[in-house]
């Protein structure tokens, strides 16, 4: 699957490759409508086999990751688990595929996977030509670059002339170009398709820097040799609003997986998480009954049971949970919640109402 497409090149032909479009290859629907729905029902299919089949990257500590038990695990994977926890009342009922950058728009469209949960920008062009449905942003996120901490670059400026490390088939590719661009700044882009790759020729001293999603950045830093010698610059090249996306097409399933991330956001809101739900059995609270699915019908409106919302926060844990135990203060990665705070406590999180 994941294929060396090694790309040294001087500066302009590169730009132009990455002008063209870090999505190519992926579109589908070139008719004069390209969100013509495609007649699915992913729902019951999955329903049917019994198992989520969800792509991951499965290369990020902390967003996907296989661990020492030989499980993944990660905030991407857990979103996954949580759609197989709404479905079957079984977190574990998920397959998993390893995705890299080009690949993953493929693997929705063809309906190799089901789910894509995997560190993916939501952007105009992949609501349209690529034909993606997102669900809401599970971590906002802007892209930065990493420097070795004894090269003196402290700045974008500093990068003049300088090689670049970065993934091909990403927004990430496209940002650098722009603001590369936007400065009038000669730099040697070094792209490639797999991230190992990437990531071992900057640390080999091949390239000056790498740029990535800042988290992505954090995440690989721990899996340098020697992680403290490499820095992550202040300066933020673009916004990345990272979701779980759905082919478009099937505006059922779509919701099933827009409304199981909300449920994460929301049961954090109401205080509800996977050591106190018992205690909301009997709540009086309206808001928290439908949400539990104890009272009103939901669920049905989703195909799911009245209790979908329930299931996922006793097997996975509310959007808190699921923060703290990949990329919080006690973890590797050690990132503060700052904009993947919920409203209510200054952040982005917001869920519409369980009505
Ligand atoms: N969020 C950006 C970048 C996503 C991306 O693929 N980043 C790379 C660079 S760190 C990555 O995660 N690769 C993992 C892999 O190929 O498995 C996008 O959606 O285009």
């Amino acid at each position: 699957m994941r294929k060396l497409a090694c790309l040294l090149m001087i500066s302009p032909l590169i730009v132009a490759l990455s002008a063209c479009g870090g999505d190519s290859g992926t579109r589908i629907n070139t008719d004069s409508n390209p969100t013509t729905p495609v007649n699915r029902n992913i729902g019951n299919a999955v329903k049917t086999r019994g198992q989520l089949i969800c792509g991951v990257s499965g290369e990020l500590p902390g967003f996907s990751f296989v661990g020492t038990d030989g499980k993944y695990n990660g905030i991407d994977v857990d979103v996954c688990r949580a759609v197989a926890a709404a479905l079957f009342d079984n977190p574990d009922a998920v397959e998993y595929r390893n995705l890299n950058a080009k690949e993953r728009f493929t693997a929705l469209q063809t309906g190799e996977i089901d789910l894509l949960s995997r560190n993916t920008s939501w952007t105009l062009s992949r609501d349209t030509s690529v034909g993606l449905d997102f669900a809401p942003v599970v971590f906002y996120d802007g892209q930065a670059i990493m420097v070795r901490k004894n090269s003196g670059i402290k700045s974008l400026n500093d990068l003049k002339d300088k090689a670049i490390c970065a993934q091909t088939g990403t927004t990430t590719e496209q940002n650098l170009a722009d603001q590369m661009r936007k400065r009038s700044i000669n730099y040697k882009p070094v792209v490639f398709e797999d991230i190992n790759i990437t990531f071992a020729t900057y640390s080999e001293g091949r390239c000056d820097g790498v740029t990535a999603d800042r988290s992505a950045l954090v995440s690989r830093r721990t899996t340098l040799p020697k992680p403290d010698d490499n820095v992550i610059l202040d300066e933020l090249l673009s916004s990345e609003p990272l979701a779980p996306a759905v082919a478009k097409g099937d505006p059922q399933w779509s919701n099933v997986v827009k409304w199981v991330v909300y449920a994460l956001a929301k049961a954090e809101e109401l205080g509800i998480n996977s050591q106190n739900i018992a205690q909301f059995a009997n709540s009086n609270d309206p808001e928290i009954k439908r949400f539990l699915g104890t009272e009103g019908n939901l669920g049905e409106g989703l195909g799911l049971t009245n209790d979908f919302a329930a299931r996922i926060v006793k097997h996975v844990g509310n959007y808190g949970e699921i923060y703290d135990r990949n990329l919080g203060t006690k973890t590797k990665l050690n990132l503060p919640r700052g904009q993947n705070q919920l409203y209510t406590k200054g952040g982005l999180l917001y869920s519409p109402p369980f009505r």
